[in-house]
């Protein structure tokens, strides 16, 4: 199953834990799709599934209540509370017919409809996470390597230089 590999882990304080492949994410209601989150981000690429529809399947415990999002590529990791994000996330896994691409953050990237600017708040655009590979429910924060200064923030987009800024 090399061409249809688990994608995105979805785990920790959920009733039932999700191990989403590509398919998985395409095949699901149209309903649950988001088309083209360019008209929320106009730098940004890609269509997705709204995040509430991965945590529908995955059904949260009753005291889930943040979300923290990892990204193994480059152990970058932000843990998030749950409420705010749930109807305002979107998972983007593709665009168009092809897989989303490394140069925007694929193979699954979050985006926060409507995010704050950075560092000014829980759900800012630092929280936008590329390279996502799992969400794990927690009860309390959980890991966060987000910076928490300007020079960090800097610095960090500097390593990041290449990509999309
Ligand atoms: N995996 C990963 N996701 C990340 C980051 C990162 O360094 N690694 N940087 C964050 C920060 S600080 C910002 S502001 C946005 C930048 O997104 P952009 O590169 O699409 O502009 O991605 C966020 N997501
Ligand atoms: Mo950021």
């Amino acid at each position: 199953m090399t061409d249809n590999p688990v994608l995105l882990r979805i785990d920790g304080a959920v009733e039932r834990p999700l191990n989403l492949t590509y398919d998985d994410l395409r095949t699901l209601p149209e309903s649950d799709h988001v088309l083209d989150v360019s008209r929320f981000h106009p730098d940004r690429k890609g269509d997705g599934v709204a995040l509430e529809a991965l945590l529908r399947l995955a059904n949260p415990a009753p005291g889930a209540n943040y979300l923290t999002l990892h990204a193994g590529r480059d152990d970058f990791h932000a843990s998030i509370p749950l409420p705010p994000v749930r109807d305002q996330a979107v998972v983007v896994f593709r665009q168009g017919a092809q897989r989303l691409g490394v140069e925007h953050g694929g193979p699954i990237r979050l985006i926060i409809r409507d995010p704050l600017a950075c560092r000014t708040g829980e759900l800012d655009d630092c929280a936008n996470v590329k390279y996502l590979d799992r969400i794990e429910l927690t009860e309390g924060k959980g890991q966060d390597t987000r910076p928490v200064d300007d020079a960090e923030h800097a610095a960090l987009h500097e390593r990041q230089q290449g990509e999309t800024s």
